[in-house]
């Protein structure tokens, strides 16, 4: 019997078409899944008559591979994750490699690498984006983990994800959970992103009182342009979607309440973690959190309810506002997405290549855009750079939008509609581009009441004031 060069572990949405990439790509797969009537509908189905071979047992999917044998994992993150690792750690001999291809936290990975090394096996967490359709014709693929596993990996790897340019959005990250990490950011940055844009849609709807064809030709002709990207793309095709039962938009009958499997929520508590401001990407959870909150949201509606008067600003202007705002919100959201990759680069001794990874998000992901090229050419040209904000075109671009961008975050607050990504993005922008905060204030309440100490822009050291000493008297002392 023909032996399979990659055996794959659990066949539901992206499993399944993961595999069927690989096949028609001339690779022969064999697969697996828990429950054995899903392995069995694959293979009467989708696979068949294809180089897919089913297995009911780990011991058989062994048996079928060619060594190093490649086992990849496509489950759900957790526990799932471990059960198989240990399943398949009595199958597998050294050498052969395990590769997790979920979204697993990348302080799972780091421990499921340690371990499964101190086994002589090797392993991987790959960070799949893409979604089904990226997982059938070409997903951008960030792998980390074992080093000497890429070489196994790679041929496979890179002939099924997407291409841009002529070079394939799969590269290798790093070691233990830096893949792993890449993705989190990655997807921490779609829930701003959409944020973003959900935000733009709901000011055009309440602000110009435009209609879903309206706001359609909007998007179309903004993804012909700077902002063109997938999650532009998808809103266009969303807002022209009529429900075929009762003949009205999809998206009017689409209930509010947005949910999350937490690699948001994973990404924010990882900046705070690591001391750095992603304040944008932090919105685009609390916003979901907020849209669920429905019992305290009908209660507040009536409490505070909202006057619905239009703004005396002509259509074509309010648009090009919200073109700039978006541009430029979503600069910065890549801004704090890189300075957190960055910062876990230094943390975690994983030396990422920033501008590498802003390249493999040019294809096959959700937040492909045209504009990575730029962070790319960005990091290129300064390896070190600060922040994403100081590169050269991105400070051009910023001056270029800030003004809309202004005018309508202004507009927006003015009548009552809520903007937390978009002014949460230009309180980074103008809190970044201060000279003096107000921070000072802070470091002196702070000594006031807990004897924190501080330190003084005239001289050096550090002091402390005995804020109520009797007649005024201050003493300042190096502490
Ligand atoms: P799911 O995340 O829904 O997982 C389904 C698979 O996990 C099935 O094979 C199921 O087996 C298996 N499984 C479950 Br559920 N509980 C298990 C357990 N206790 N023990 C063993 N196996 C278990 O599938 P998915 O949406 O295809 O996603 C797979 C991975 O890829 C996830 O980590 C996901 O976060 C990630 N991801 C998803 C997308 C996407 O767009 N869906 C995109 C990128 C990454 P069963 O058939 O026996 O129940």
């Amino acid at each position: 019997m023909q032996k399979a060069d990659i055996g794959l572990i659990g066949l539901a949405v992206m499993g399944e078409n993961l595999v069927l990439n690989m096949e028609s790509k001339g690779f022969t797969v064999t697969v697996h899944n828990r429950t054995p009537e899903k392995t069995q509908k694959f293979a009467e189905g989708r696979a068949w008559g294809k180089n897919i071979l089913p297995t009911y047992s780990l011991n058989d999917l062994a048996k079928n591979l060619k060594t190093p044998r490649k086992v990849m994992l496509m489950v759900k993150a957790g526990e799932p994750v471990d059960i198989f690792i240990e399943k398949l750690l009595e199958v597998l001999e050294p050498g052969d490699i395990i590769i997790d291809g979920g979204n697993s936290l990348y302080s799972d990975t780091i421990r499921r690498t340690k371990l499964v090394e101190e086994k002589g096996l090797l392993y991987v967490g790959a960070g799949v984006s893409g979604g089904e359709e990226g997982a059938l014709n070409g997903p951008s693929i960030m792998p980390g983990g074992s080093g000497k596993a890429w070489k196994h990996i790679q041929p496979i790897f890179q002939t099924i994800s997407a291409w841009v340019d002529e070079k394939p959005c799969c590269q290798w990250i790093g070691e233990n959970g830096s893949g792993h990490y890449v993705k989190m950011v990655h997807n921490g940055i779609e829930y701003a992103d959409m944020q973003l844009i959900g935000e733009t849609y709901f000011l055009m709807k309440h602000l110009l009182g435009f209609n879903m064809v309206e706001m359609k030709d909007i998007f179309s002709d903004w993804n012909s342009g700077e902002l063109e990207s997938y999650l532009i793309e998808i809103t266009a095709d969303i807002l022209s979607k009529t429900d075929q039962e009762t003949g009205k938009p999809l998206l009017e009958l689409i209930g509010d309440e947005a949910g999350q499997k937490g690699t948001g929520k994973w990404t924010s508590q990882e900046s705070l973690d690591l001391g750095v401001a992603a304040p944008t990407i932090a919105e685009g959870v609390f916003a979901r959190i907020i849209s669920g909150a429905k019992k305290q949201r009908e209660a507040a509606v009536e409490a505070f309810p909202n006057t619905d008067a239009k703004p005396s600003l002509d259509s074509k202007r309010i648009v090009d506002c919200l073109h700039q705002a978006l541009f430029a919100s979503k600069i910065i959201v890549y801004a704090q997405g890189f300075d957190l990759l960055r910062h876990a680069s230094q943390q975690y001794g994983w030396e990422l290549n920033l501008g590498e990874i802003a390249s493999l998000w040019r294809g096959g992901c959700i937040i492909r855009a045209q504009f990575l090229q730029n962070i790319t050419h960005a990091y290129e040209a300064n390896p070190d750079l600060e922040n994403l904000l100081l590169a050269p075109y991105f400070q051009k671009i910023l001056k270029q939008n800030e003004e809309g961008w202004r005018e309508i975050i202004a507009l927006a607050i003015k009548h009552g509609l809520p903007i937390p990504a978009l002014s949460s993005a230009i309180s980074y922008f103008d809190g970044i581009r201060q000279p003096y905060l107000w921070t000072n204030l802070v470091q002196a309440q702070r000594d006031y009441f807990g004897a924190h100490g501080y330190g003084r822009i005239d001289k050096g050291g550090r002091f402390h004031t005995e804020w109520q000493k009797a007649n005024d008297v201050v003493i300042s002392e190096e502490i």
